[in-house]
């Protein structure tokens, strides 16, 4: 017997062993092992762009098509071309462009899912989370951290639309969702208002918080801040870049932070916002966390992995776990970009590699 046939029928004997063992819910680890634990992180996602005014015509004509009351929440899912049909953008995250038009709503509800908003065109319209509306204005981030009760209404004359991302995959692989007000369909639309817009950007959006157990101390779960309005992280954004030389990975990158732990917005999502000056070619990064981008000002160009993508004003991007990132600013780039790095941080996983 040659060695060849020798093999071929061990190899039948092993082919035979692993059908036998399916009835038994058994199977042999060996045949799966490298794929499993690999020396790097490797993902399914893929890099992507979205230009905004495609996907935005198509989500106008959802709108001629379905109410944002029928619908619930009336949202196109920015799907990651390699994994169609499972409702996300990461492994982690979904994303979504949602659309209220004049005169609508959409119905107050809370999920354990973690959600935040960032508003690609309108003025005005508002999302009220735990009884105080957000007003909300181009490039602002609202949040609904997990349980927070939230509806969006639209009382301008103009559509309004944002950009959801949403921490649904991470929770459905812990199989951790509740959600309660979800199609109800009593009526109960809109959260009574229990106080004034802007308020807690008063009481916590402001570097002070009132002190604990007083009448003014608000608290309403871990994070009582909810409306990062554009006005002032971009004000933010260009005096640090004024005063500092920019960072050779970044250019100026900074994070949205909960007032009251210093930590990211929410338990599982992290917020961003990066400035890379006119000129700038940024150097490869490497993180664990992947993250999509929206570019609200400039023109340039981003490699990933081995693609380039051209980026416009409105242009939606994804970055896939452990993918090599650069950008190059032709005009001062401005981005916003959410991940999964806080939940990766609690689990002492999160890892960046900067060449
Ligand atoms: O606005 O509450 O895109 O619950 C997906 C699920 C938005 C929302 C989405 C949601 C919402």
């Amino acid at each position: 017997m040659t060695a060849k046939t020798l093999s071929n029928e061990i190899e039948a004997q092993r082919r035979s062993f692993y059908e036998e063992l399916k009835p038994h819910n058994l199977a042999p680890l060996w045949e799966v092992l490298h794929g499993l634990v690999t020396p790097e992180p490797t993902t399914p996602a893929v890099p992507a762009k979205w230009a905004y005014g495609p996907a935005r015509d198509y989500l106008l004509r959802a709108g001629d098509l379905i109410t944002a009351e029928e619908a619930e929440r009336r949202v196109l899912i920015l799907e990651n071309p390699a994994m169609p049909g499972q409702s996300r953008i990461t492994r982690t995250l979904y994303a979504g462009l949602q659309l209220i038009l004049p005169g609508e709503a959409a119905p107050v509800h809370r999920h354990t899912q973690s959600a935040l908003r960032f508003v690609m065109q309108g003025s005005g319209a508002f999302t009220a989370v735990n009884g105080e509306r957000a007003v909300m204005q181009r490039f602002d981030l609202v949040l609904t951290p997990s349980l927070y009760w939230h509806d969006h209404g639209n009382r301008t004359g103009e559509p309004m639309i944002w950009l959801d991302g949403l921490d649904i995959p991470l929770i459905q692989a812990l199989d951790a969702s509740f959600a309660e007000g979800m199609g109800s369909g009593d009526g109960a639309n809109v959260q009574a208002e229990i106080r004034p817009a802007g308020d807690t950007i008063a009481r916590y959006g402001r570097n002070l918080r009132p002190v604990a157990d007083t009448t003014a101390a608000v608290t309403e779960g871990p994070q009582p801040l909810f409306h990062y309005p554009f006005s002032e992280w971009r004000a933010s954004l260009a005096a640090t870049a004024a005063a500092s030389e920019p960072d050779p990975h970044f250019g100026v990158r900074m994070e949205f932070i909960n007032p009251a732990t210093a930590g990211s917005v929410m338990a599982t999502i992290s917020a961003f916002a990066q400035l890379v000056p006119q000129g700038m070619t940024t150097k490869r990064v490497q993180s664990t966390d992947g993250a999509i981008y929206v570019v609200c000002e400039g023109a340039g160009t981003a490699w990933i992995d081995d693609q380039e993508f051209a980026l416009a004003e409105d242009d939606i991007f994804v970055v896939p776990a452990w993918a090599t990132c650069r950008f190059e600013a032709s005009d001062e780039l401005v981005l916003f970009s959410f991940s999964d790095k806080a939940v990766q941080e609690k689990l002492n996983l999160w890892r960046e590699a900067r060449h």
